[in-house]
């Protein structure tokens, strides 16, 4: 399968994030997707191809223009106020307050537009930001023209982000982007496969009250892990959505036999619902080793989550989210794209 991918996401670099109390290094760093690229380049995965630069209405198809126009433009109303570094939100809106109207200020609109501090806003990360979600659109227009799988080496990642809303290392979602297109260039139904280790809040939000897009997830229970306030499994869709929206939310230590038996029965989901092509959100922190994850995966079972899929026999679009155990991030992304090519 073709990947597509651009050297623009090195203009998105994290000073940093607050964690426990400190201000660390960023987990979300640049050398995510140029381990994944090397990797894709010795296995010999398929050509590597730069992404067409897309209209912003695609963007617009899915985010609010409020929050689009903030990522363009924060980071020079930031110098100008005398400022220096990055642009981080300081307050955010909580239950009872005024979250129907963005406040007029800088800081005032950081905060009503995001929803964690681990997602800051540099002078060229609109530029990375812009060209993620055009490799997300390049990867659906191939499959538009009849590629049975592409790779969408996306960064920053997308699936926390949603209609007006951005966090956790994303600031547009990527495959939200791609599943509108694939909808708007005629497939009936999408379904979107989230398998990141955190729960993919931002595509459920922008799919929620929809039946022709359904999003099943699987990841860390909110009871114990971030994002927190979604991904339970009580969360089924609502209005004509009600039915199209599944999660599997999993406790800390979960292992293969468990995930696997979470996996086959999203597949399951999917494949009652007959989606035209799959969108999958393809994070790899599942692994035993990610620094900020607690499931318990191993290389092979990334080569079996890919054939499961691939047994679906039905066109997909991977979308790269989120990995941090960075030195190993290659093997267990392409070990995906490979078993679901061997499927
Ligand atoms: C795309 C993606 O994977 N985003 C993840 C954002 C997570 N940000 C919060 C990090 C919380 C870290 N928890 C540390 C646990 C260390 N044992
Ligand atoms: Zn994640």
């Amino acid at each position: 399968m073709r990947t597509v991918y651009s050297a623009d996401h090195l203009l998105h670099q994290s000073p940093g994030e607050l964690l426990f109390g400190e201000f660390v290094p960023a987990f979300e760093k640049p050398e995510r997707a140029e381990l994944v690229l090397n990797r894709v380049r010795e296995v010999k995965l398929g050509d590597v191809i730069a992404p067409q630069p897309c209209p912003l209405d695609a963007i617009t198809r899915i985010h609010a223009p409020g929050l689009v126009d903030l990522l363009q433009t924060a980071h020079q109303e930031w110098l100008g106020m005398g400022r220096s570094g990055a642009a981080y939100p300081y307050t955010w809106p909580a239950r009872g307050m005024r979250a129907d109207r963005a406040p007029q200020t800088l800081d005032g609109r950081l905060g009503f537009y995001s929803f964690d501090c681990g997602t800051p806003i540099t002078a060229t990360t609109w530029q990375a930001v812009k060209t993620s979600a055009d490799v997300a659109l390049t990867g659906a227009n191939l499959l538009n023209t009849g590629e049975r799988a592409a790779f969408s080496l996306c960064r920053p990642p997308g699936h926390h982000a949603g209609s007006d809303h951005y966090g956790g290392y994303c600031f547009l979602n990527n495959a939200a982007i791609a599943a509108q297109r694939l909808r708007d260039d005629g497939a009936g139904r999408i379904a979107v496969l989230d398998i990141d280790y955190h729960h993919g809040n931002g595509t459920q939000q922008i799919f929620y009250g929809r039946n022709d897009v359904l999003f099943v997830s699987l990841h860390g229970h909110p009871d114990q892990e971030y994002p927190y306030m979604l991904g339970f499994d009580d969360e089924m869709g609502a209005g004509r959505g009600e039915g199209f929206n599944l999660n599997f939310p999993l406790r800390w230590g979960t292992e293969w036999p468990a995930y696997e038996a979470a996996l086959t029965a999203g597949l399951e989901r999917i494949r009652a619902f007959g989606p035209e092509a799959l969108v999958v959100s393809l994070g790899v922190d599942t692994y035993k080793d990610d620094p900020i994850s607690h499931f318990k995966l191993e290389h092979e079972h990334f080569t079996r989550i890919g054939a499961m899929i691939g047994a679906l026999g039905k066109p997909a679009l991977f979308v790269m989210e989120g990995g941090y155990a960075v030195a190993e991030i290659g093997i267990n992304a392409v070990n995906v794209l490979a078993g679901f090519e061997g499927a």
